[in-house]
């Protein structure tokens, strides 16, 4: 469980993993980040990829937890939540987001419905960033029947939660197209019409954040993919498209991001396939410092393996 990076960090932890360096988790494939930031730490949540080194396909039957106080060191919790946490969900732990309202913790996941063919988007709930998470509905969110824009069983995934500064909650998701819809603010709900935005070589993992009066959609584009962002002046568009974050990955088509303000400073998670043995169904998370310039725009992350600077969040334990 414990990773000693260049030799120069000895740390260890009963219940927990030590890193140093990227990629984030060591001791097992991970995909699909989302991240929260919580009382002063930060949350990391990932697919497990449990494919073996000759698969052909994801095998992907949980998300993992894991919270840092300072983007250096990384405590394991577990799996708190899995595809079986959603009865009426067959299989495949996809990709997730999580988002905090009233004191309960909201994840929005991606699994494939038992009854309906095609992926859905399910929400858990816990009281604790940790879990465990119950699911919230008893039954998709999203489901393929609810949206005709593709013939494909798999362009309802990847959700991205935002709450926008106004109280109103929004999710995103897709592939190929870009999907979103109000939520209730029970968050277990949608709250009016799927609608959609055409934009720039859509591929997936739409995620919105806001910083000042912008709104930044980040998402993934072509495939291989490289990961992209537009920005708009409001949560509902229209997205104007302003360049790469990150250029694509070697041995791996995809990338998924998240992005979040922790400690001061932006951060962006992302997963690729540098851990030993990985490749396109054992892929591993990592992050990176992320900076602005003066006009707004994000510019391009590079993939270190050294990982962000140890940034120690005031009273975080
Ligand atoms: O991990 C399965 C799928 O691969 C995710 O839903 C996509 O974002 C891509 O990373």
């Amino acid at each position: 469980m414990i990773k000693y990076a260049l030799g120069a960090l000895a740390l260890g932890f009963a219940t927990g993993i030590a890193s140093a360096a990227n990629p984030i988790i060591s001791n097992m494939f991970t995909a699909d980040p989302a991240a929260l930031v919580d009382k002063g730490r930060v949350y990391l949540y990932v697919g497990h990829d449990e494919a073996k080194p000759d698969g052909k396909d994801y095998v992907m039957n949980e998300w993992r937890v894991y919270s840092s106080c300072d983007m250096k060191i990384w405590k394991d919790h577990g799996s708190p939540v899995q595809f079986s946490t959603f009865k009426w969900a067959g299989r495949d732990a996809w990709a997730a987001d999580i988002t905090e309202r009233g004191g309960k913790y909201y994840f929005y996941a991606t699994v494939d419905h038992k009854t309906i063919p095609g992926k859905a988007i399910g929400v858990a709930v816990s009281d604790s960033p940790t879990g465990p998470f119950v699911d919230a509905r008893g039954s998709a969110l999203v489901s393929n029947d609810m949206t005709r824009h593709t013939d494909i069983l798999w362009d309802d995934i990847d959700p991205g939660v935002f709450i926008d500064t106004d109280g109103q909650a929004w999710l995103y998701w897709g592939n190929t197209v870009l999907k979103y819809a109000r939520l209730k603010a029970n968050m277990t709900e949608l709250d009016g019409p799927i609608m959609t935005h055409a934009i720039e070589s859509f591929t997936e993992a739409p995620y919105v954040h806001k910083r000042g009066a912008t709104y930044y959609l980040s998402y993934s584009r072509y495939f291989p993919e490289e990961m992209v962002y537009a920005t708009s002046t409001s949560p509902a568009g229209p997205w104007t498209f302003k360049g790469v974050i990150m250029d694509k990955n070697e041995k791996v088509k995809t990338i998924h991001q998240a992005i979040i303000n922790f400690n001061g400073k932006s951060y962006v998670f992302y997963h690729n396939a540098k851990l030993p043995g990985g490749g396109e169904f054992r892929r591993s998370v990592a992050a990176e410092e992320l900076h602005y310039k003066p006009d707004g725009s994000i510019s391009v992350v590079p993939q270190t393996d050294s990982g962000p600077a140890a940034n120690p969040s005031p009273g975080c334990q």
